[in-house]
């Protein structure tokens, strides 16, 4: 029987990817570089459907009916071109490669190019939940053309996460945007992480919060906006005890965060296509100061004296009622982060939709994160009422009424907390640059004027008046008259 779909990489991606296309009724081909992964799966859950070993690529495409689908899902970089180069010439024309891993946008697009150029088509798609969302049903952000998505997208839907009935699946926008719009998923994701660590670093050192008693409060605010995933985890995460040593999990556990890169493409990106991702940017940098251990320690050694504070907080914040309303601050400070992370993430969207020539509709993309992967939250929802009307679209996120309801709810608690941050000596930097970024977005004048009377006197870079049109500068070292240039 020719198999609908052919699966290259095993690992446990590709490996539960296949798994869940053949618990769906597909007839999966598969291949890996090494037969004994494919073995190894067979042998595990052959009874899960039909599956087709091979063992040779070129084998893996006979077994295939047309026009045929191959899905790569091997380690991103060198070894998908190593991949694609070897596939390219069993092909033929209307063929379709997909790329499911997490690929750089920008080789996504080159490897699209060239597959069009043999007439192949190429999908870059993003996929979001780890290895249970690809057993179980990830979010699914495909590119490439639309042509194929008719053959491949009731593939993709069924094996896709499910939210109340509608797939967690769609066409996003041609060549890497598919790619792109899972990189901006993870960039949020650091984000949304950062500020739950913001919050729990600030209940615990301020409010003296122990991790146990913190695993209550999340889960209180997993019934509120914040209703989230990665809020349900954070309370499992901070009740676990460690087996050894009866302290909390986190108390044992180095805290120096990895990262695989995601988001550190976000925040490049995000200055490339010009758009301040300072949320996501302020994440990846926390990640890596984290890293840095040794000047850490040796600065903690040098500056231990600290600043100090008139009142020490605990008498501030420790017990009662001031200590519960300090709580419900932090609440609302992380939700007010969260909102401009998101309302940065889909700012960046838009200016990247414009850069490279991809109409990405904001509204299906927020469906898309609904279920399946990391960032899945009510708010999503809330997100996608905002896009609702295509002629309506806000400006920014944070201008949809709901959400500027929410920010003016907010203000004064996210600014205390920013405040006791700095005052105590809490690093808390996404709920600083996220506040930092609201009052830059609506302050009145900002001082990039004093910036561009320095640029113009020390380069003659000009500068424009608020009063008349024109380009201006000031003969600065001779007898400062202004000059329109
Ligand atoms: P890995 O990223 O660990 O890659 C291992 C697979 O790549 C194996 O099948 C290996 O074959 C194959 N491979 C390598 Br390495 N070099 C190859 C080459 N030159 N030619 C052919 N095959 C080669 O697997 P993974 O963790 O399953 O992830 C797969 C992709 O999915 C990655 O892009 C990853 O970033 C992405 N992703 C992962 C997650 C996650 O939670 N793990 C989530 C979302 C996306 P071998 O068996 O012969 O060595």
């Amino acid at each position: 029987m020719a198999a609908d779909i052919g699966v290259t990489g095993l690992a446990v991606m590709g490996a539960n990817l296949a798994r869940n296309l053949a618990r769906n009724g597909y007839t999966v081909a598969l291949h890996n570089r090494t037969a004994a992964k494919t073995d190894a799966l067979i042998n595990s859950y052959s009874s899960e459907g039909e599956f087709v070993r091979t063992e040779s690529l070129a084998e893996l495409v006979g077994a295939l009916q047309r026009p045929r689908r191959v899905l790569i899902m091997v380690k991103a970089g060198a070894p998908v071109d190593a991949v694609i180069d070897e596939l390219v010439p069993l092909l033929d024309e209307g063929d379709i490669v997909i790329d499911a891993g997490n690929s750089f946008f920008e080789e996504t697009r080159r490897r699209e190019e060239t597959l069009r150029g043999h007439g192949l088509h190429f999908v870059g798609v993003g996929v979001s939940g780890g290895e249970e969302g690809a057993l179980h049903g990830p979010s699914i952000m495909p590119g490439g053309s639309r042509e194929s998505y008719e053959t491949l997208g009731p593939m993709l839907e069924k094996i896709a996460a499910d939210y109340h009935g509608e797939p967690c699946c769609a066409w996003v926008g041609t060549d890497g945007a598919g790619h792109y719009v899972k990189m901006v998923h993870n960039g949020i994701e650091y984000a949304d992480m950062q500020v739950i660590g913001e919050a729990y670093d600030l209940m615990r050192q301020l409010a003296g919060l122990e991790p146990a008693e913190q695993a209550a409060v999340f889960r209180e605010w997993n019934t509120t906006d914040l209703a989230s995933y990665l809020i349900e985890i954070t309370s499992e995460v901070l009740e676990q005890e460690d087996e050894l040593t009866g302290r909390p999990l986190v108390d044992v556990i180095v805290d120096a965060a990895g990262q695989k890169g995601t988001g550190r493409w976000t925040a490049i990106s995000g200055l490339e296509v010009g758009s301040p991702v300072t949320t996501i940017a302020e994440s990846v940098f926390a990640r890596s100061i984290s890293s840095q251990q040794q000047l850490r320690r040796i600065t903690r050694d040098a500056f231990a004296a600290g600043v100090g504070s008139p009142v020490p907080a605990d008498e501030l914040y420790g017990s009662g009622e001031a200590r519960q309303s300090f709580v419900e601050d932090i609440r609302k400070a992380l939700y007010a982060s969260k909102l401009v992370s998101y309302a940065q993430g889909f700012d960046m969207l838009t200016a990247a939709g414009a850069e490279y020539g991809w109409d990405l509709d904001m509204r299906t993309i927020a469906s898309l994160w609904r279920a399946g992967c990391i960032i899945r939250a009510d708010l999503l929802d809330t997100i996608m009422k905002a896009y609702q009307h295509a002629d309506e679209r806000p400006a920014n996120l944070l201008l949809a009424p709901e959400f500027t309801e929410a920010i003016n709810e907010c203000l004064p608690a996210w600014r205390r907390v920013v405040a006791a941050a700095a005052t105590y000596g809490v690093p808390a930097p996404v709920f600083s640059s996220s506040l930092a970024y609201y009052d830059s977005l609506r302050a009145e004048r900002l001082p990039a004027s004093l910036t561009q009377g320095l640029r113009d006197y020390f380069g003659a870079h000009t500068y424009q008046r608020v009063d008349k049109p024109g380009t201006f500068h000031i003969r600065w070292s001779e007898d400062r008259t202004e000059a329109e240039v």
